[in-house]
């Protein structure tokens, strides 16, 4: 655990018994770590919902005890549990965010407010690195072009392609992502920017994960994520993933 991760005992999801504002996506992989920090600071009205993508370090118990809702994904890639997430929401607001705890769920009501006020369609949360080693210099960079690539495509005025997000369920659905690995986030944009919507961003905290990195924390991980989102950038989109994704 590092500092700003402590965390006291708790036992329950906060936002049980509050009706629902959003429906939060959180795709989970070995996150056991993590995932306790994470569900205990969820907003009220802000009702997780973990994607189990296949865990084998009782990440699904964990969720299951802190009383959030868990679905199984057994076909691996970040995509994958992303859009079986958004199969199995039922809020008409949904909110994306990583369960590796870099990310502070006190932060989704400002991500998603814009979105449940109606200025805005889809909103990013843009990472501020808070911790040393939040964010490696490479996954940093690699990120950066492909924001800039993307800003010249489409004109969207993004810097990150966060993974903290809101929109509307429906909308979302009908723009048919077709990616399953990690171009998921990219093509969420590029979507949305061809269907016309108001694409924003606001500013979020980001903290060193809990657990062992995956993808950033190493430069094989960071290429395989940083060319999947550079082949969802080329295509459009890009073809659904091997069974291998994001591993
Ligand atoms: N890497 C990976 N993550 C997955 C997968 N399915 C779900 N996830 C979850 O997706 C979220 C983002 O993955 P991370 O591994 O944190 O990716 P990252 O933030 O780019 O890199 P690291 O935090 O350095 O590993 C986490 O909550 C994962 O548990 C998958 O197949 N591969
Ligand atoms: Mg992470």
């Amino acid at each position: 655990m590092t500092a700003d991760h402590t965390t006291a005992d708790h036992t329950t999801a906060a936002g049980a018994g509050t009706p629902m504002t959003a429906e939060v996506i959180l795709p989970c992989l070995n996150e056991a770590a993590g995932l306790a920090w994470v569900l205990e600071r969820m907003p009220g009205g802000y009702v997780p919902l973990v994607v189990d993508n296949g865990s084998t370090d009782g990440s699904a118990e964990v969720a299951a005890r802190l009383g959030a809702r868990v679905v199984a994904e057994p076909r691996r890639g970040f995509g994958a549990a992303c859009h079986a997430g958004l199969s199995a929401a039922t809020a008409d607001v949904v909110c994306f965010m990583d369960a590796d705890a870099s990310l502070d769920p006190r932060q989704l009501p400002a991500v998603a407010l814009p979105v449940l006020d109606g200025r805005s369609d889809l909103v990013l949360g843009r990472r501020v690195p808070r911790e040393r080693g939040a964010w490696p210099p490479h996954a940093r960079l690699g990120n950066a072009v492909l924001a800039r690539d993307l800003r010249r495509r489409t004109g969207v005025p993004l810097r990150d392609l966060g993974p903290m997000r809101a929109c509307r369920r429906e909308p979302l659905l009908a723009l048919g992502l077709a990616d399953r690995r990690f171009g998921y986030p990219l093509e969420m944009v590029l979507r949305a920017a061809a269907a016309g919507w108001r694409i924003s961003e606001v500013e979020v905290d980001y903290l060193r994960r809990e657990g062992r990195s995956k993808v950033t924390g190493t430069v094989r991980g960071t290429l395989r994520a940083v060319a999947d989102m550079r082949r969802a950038l080329n295509q459009g989109t890009a073809q659904p993933g091997s069974a291998d994704a994001g591993r």
